[in-house]
């Protein structure tokens, strides 16, 4: 009797540690995005990204090191708030996720990179484009499409190239991508001959621009410029059709360029005036990108904005250099993003030394009535 208890309690041991073996090592990833504020639709769409990608992994069956993946979303909402970003990085660390694709805004990405440095666990931005991110060269800091040394300045030469503008007003919204992505705009509009006529700014809640654009019509521009993003964008779109600045072109970043836009301008006919800049290729021209689009808005009908498509791809990127290591421990695997030559679906990712992406592209977008349209 005691004999075969023993083996039946042996057996026991045995098939549990079968078991143990057999079962799928957890892979958390975190994500970070305004999820509630004005701009929750900007975060939506990149979490969307986020869970597709993953949901995309875990069908496909991931082995990393031999063992099974199973990968687990950590959400997180930062509300664009540098504060709010810096703690939840924090949290994120603590949660030992082994990877972050995050956050959306420069102004949270920046302050967050620190701390994911300082906890060594590796994040790729899809969509924060202020080039002094990458300027303390962390080495777990990583961009997945252009800056806004490229956005900015593309903007001051299409201005003044091919419109042949000379007096441009500029606003910005006192965030670090507002307020850098103008002031690259401006610094380049200048070398090209372009005035400056008057430099204002308001802040990422503000929807009354008033006297501010009162003032800038004062100034007769041909052009202004905002760096700051569509809450804002849409309303002083409707604002400069009511006070007349109907022939005005409108120049702004990838924080204008979105879907959303159309909805904030609300019918103002100036909507066609806007010349946006994205930092990547338009979906058409992306390796899979109609393809993938096409998927995206079977699963989420009308939420596409525009960084999605980057987001899933850095949660591949950090899954791609977790099997290439054999590890998702962020120490080991870490070293390997340097590496990356990922076929993504926005472009083949490679990264400079510094973390940037290499050979990034730049599409110019112009709104016609409900459609954006790709000028290049
Ligand atoms: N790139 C524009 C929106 C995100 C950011 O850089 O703040």
């Amino acid at each position: 009797m005691y004999i075969k208890l023993k083996v039946t309690v042996a057996a026991a041991i045995t098939a549990a540690a079968g078991v143990a073996l057999a079962q799928d090592m957890v892979v958390k990833i975190g994500h970070v995005a305004p999820i509630s504020g004005p701009q929750a639709a900007y975060g939506k769409d990149n979490e969307n990204g986020a869970r597709m990608a993953i949901e995309d992994l875990n069908a496909a069956g991931v082995m990393i090191g031999g063992r099974k993946a199973r990968f687990e979303l950590v959400a997180e909402d930062d509300a664009a708030d540098p504060k709010q970003g810096a703690a939840v990085a924090q949290k994120l660390c603590d949660a030992k996720v082994a990877g972050v694709a995050g956050h959306l805004n420069s102004g949270t990405t920046i302050p967050a990179s620190k701390i994911y440095n300082d906890c060594g666990i590796p994040h790729i931005t899809p969509s924060a484009t202020n080039p002094n991110l990458t300027k303390p060269g962390y080495k777990t800091t990583w961009r997945l499409l252009a800056n806004d040394n490229a956005l900015g300045a593309g903007l001051a030469f299409y201005a003044a190239d091919a419109l042949k503008l000379k007096r441009i007003a500029v606003i910005d919204d006192r965030t670090a991508y507002g307020q850098g992505v103008a002031e690259v705009f401006k610094r380049t509009a200048l070398a090209k001959g372009i005035a400056i006529v008057d430099d204002q700014f308001t802040t990422d809640k503000s929807v009354d621009f008033m006297s501010i654009l009162t003032a800038i019509k004062s100034k007769n521009p041909d052009g202004v410029f905002f760096g700051g993003m569509d809450p804002q964008a849409g309303p002083m779109l409707r604002q400069m059709e009511q006070l007349g600045l109907s022939n005005v072109k409108y120049f702004g970043g990838d924080g204008i360029c979105t879907m959303d836009l159309i909805k904030q301008a609300a019918g103002a006919k100036t909507l066609d005036n806007v010349i946006c800049a994205e930092g990547g290729a338009s979906l058409e021209k992306m390796p899979g990108g109609d393809a993938w689009k096409k998927r995206y808005d079977a699963k989420y009908p009308g939420q596409f904005q525009v960084y999605s498509p980057y987001v899933y791809d850095a949660v591949h990127v950090l899954v791609d250099a977790m099997k290439r290591a054999g590890s998702s421990d962020p120490k080991v695997y870490t070293a390997k993003l340097g590496e990356t030559n990922y076929k993504g679906i926005t472009t083949n990712v490679m990264f400079e030394s510094n973390g940037e992406l290499k050979n990034p592209s730049m599409t110019l977008y112009t709104y016609k009535g409900t459609s954006k349209i790709a000028l290049n």
